[in-house]
């Protein structure tokens, strides 16, 4: 059977098992025939003490000029880590210009976390995001995100009705499915999902540990299993199994990422 044409875009981070390190071998694993627009090159994800950036913004539109002339065309995007501004009116032009007829966007927005923007953003890139969204079928923020582009007080603990409050407000933003990440019902933790009018949590037990990378594996892991017919609550269980399975096959002085080449491998 021929296999769905995604185009995933974020950037590439040489060092720290996320983004495009992430995405690529885990949608080809899944059988995802996987094109890559990367964003920047970084040295390291931004969760280390320091890294290098080249922006590759200027060179993507030669890229679409090439694609352009071979008639590339993709039957779904899945868009990550972006890091600058320009990238969202790039992001538009992709999808306007590469996209097969009802092809799904499927929008991580990736800026913060723990109640906190991730270095190098602001609020004018949140500002940005917000007008992005609106071109996605379906959103993965964390609660965090999920509280910028709402501009909602961000709270650590969740009380009762917040999460479903989020992914509302965000309805009302995007008119389309919004699946908040991250939301803690009944101690334990897992997604929130509201599609069609209907709310719906997908929940597990929570793990400790915590890493980086993990939501762009949960994204690659919903993604794939989303573009393979899964519906949206089975495709979010499928990856947060998939999650904790990759933390507990990580060791306690691997501060980077999670090891998901052994899980990805079983
Ligand atoms: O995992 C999200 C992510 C992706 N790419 C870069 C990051 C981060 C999180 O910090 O810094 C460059």
């Amino acid at each position: 059977m021929k296999s769905k044409k995604i185009l995933t875009m974020q950037d590439l981070s040489c060092v720290g098992q996320c983004s495009l390190t992430v995405a690529l071998p885990i949608l080809s694993r899944f059988g995802v025939e996987t094109c890559v627009l990367p964003t920047a090159i970084l040295s390291n994800h931004t969760m280390f003490n320091g890294w290098s950036y080249l922006d590759l913004t200027p060179e993507i539109s030669e890229i679409f000029k090439h694609w352009k002339n071979n008639n590339v065309k993709f039957e779904a995007f899945l868009l990550g880590y972006l890091g600058k501004k320009e990238l969202m009116d790039v992001a538009e032009k992709c999808f306007a210009e590469f996209s097969e007829e009802g092809a799904p966007v499927i929008i991580d927005p990736v800026f913060a976390d723990n109640g906190k923007l991730y270095g190098g953003f602001d609020l004018n890139y949140v500002a940005e995001m917000k007008k992005l969204i609106k071109s996605a079928d379906v959103i993965l923020p964390n609660v965090t995100e999920a509280c910028f582009l709402t501009d909602t007080p961000y709270c650590e603990v969740q009380g009762e009705g917040y999460v479903e409050g989020l992914a509302q407000k965000l309805f009302e933003i995007t008119g389309k499915t919004v699946i908040v990440t991250g939301a803690e019902k009944n101690g334990l933790i897992g997604e929130y999902i509201l599609s069609n009018g209907n709310g719906e949590y997908v929940l597990l037990p929570k793990e400790p540990q915590k890493r980086h990378g993990t939501g762009d594996i949960f994204a690659s892991v919903f993604t794939a299993n989303y573009l393979g017919g899964k519906c949206l609550a089975e495709s979010c269980s499928k990856a947060s199994k998939f999650v904790i399975d990759c933390l507990k096959a990580t060791d306690d002085d691997h501060f980077y990422g999670v090891n998901f080449e052994s899980v990805l491998n079983k």
